[in-house]
């Protein structure tokens, strides 16, 4: 996969490129990241890519020709057919499902806005899709790009064939990790599980996938769907698990 990342900060990028999930990927040749900086396409001596906003206000706004320059020498590069996709507060909410979506294309152009963002004749010519990583307010599209990289690369098929434990991901099952436990034994005068040490792998399976949906159900009520219930198909103490929970939640609204 080619991913090309337009930022006016690309030294940024370091931060995931060396190391990792990700500087491994790049390593073994499934992923190539090339950086593209506006200010090289911006025709100043000081190689301005802002503008104040038209209609006043406070902050600045990326001016159009450096970026569509930028956009159009990034689309160059790029094979044919790579989305440009802009990391913006307006966009939908990035999920593991768009990871696994975007991790199945060749090839993605990520645009990074600084200030208040880009101009919109940009945006409506120039822009495929418009993604966010959250309801909070960060101080650029850098760190989003980031993370939408970084949930992309771990899915991309490697050498070491990590696909197994991608598929085993809680997100990949719609629902949240069962907790985790390594030597000692005992510590702090806590035990691990016992059924843990049993060796005993269908009792461990099921008393995972019994953590992960009491996990679910007790911090994220929201992700135990229809959808989800049909997925896991769910044991009778699950089963009598939800209605009580169900019965619970219905008895605080009233
Ligand atoms: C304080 C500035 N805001 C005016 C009310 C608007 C605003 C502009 C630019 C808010 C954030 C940003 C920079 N953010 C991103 O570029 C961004 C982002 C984010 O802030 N949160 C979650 N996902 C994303 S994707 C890109």
């Amino acid at each position: 996969m080619d991913l090309h990342v337009i930022s006016i900060f690309p030294g940024m990028f370091s931060a995931i490129t060396d190391e990792g999930v990700i500087g491994r990927a790049i390593k073994q040749n499934v992923l190539s990241l090339t950086l593209h900086n506006p200010r090289a396409y911006a025709d100043d001596k000081h190689n301005t890519v802002d503008g104040r906003p038209y209609g006043g206000g406070p902050g600045m706004v990326m001016t159009p020709e450096p970026m569509v320059k930028v956009i159009k020498a990034a689309r160059s590069h790029a094979k044919p057919g790579a989305k440009v996709v802009y990391m913006s507060p307006q966009g939908k909410r990035f999920d593991h499902q768009t990871a696994k979506q975007f991790a199945a294309t060749d090839s993605l152009i990520l645009l990074a806005g600084r200030y208040e963002g880009i101009d919109e004749r940009v945006i409506e010519h120039h822009v495929d899709e418009e993604w966010s990583i959250g309801d909070f307010v960060l101080s650029g599209g850098e760190l989003p790009a980031m993370v939408m990289i970084d949930a992309i690369a771990r899915l991309l098929p490697d050498s070491l064939g990590n696909r197994e434990s991608a598929e085993q991901d809680s997100f990949a099952q719609g629902m949240l990790d069962c907790p985790h436990y390594a030597r000692p034994e005992t510590f702090a005068g806590q035990k691990v599980p016992d059924v843990l040490l049993s060796g005993d792998h269908q009792a461990i399976a099921q008393w995972r996938e019994q953590q992960a949906f009491v996990r679910t159900l007790e911090r994220r009520p929201e992700l135990v769907t229809e959808e989800l219930l049909e997925k896991i198909k769910l044991t009778d103490d699950q089963l009598d698990l939800l209605a009580e929970y169900r019965k619970a939640t219905s008895d605080n609204l009233n």
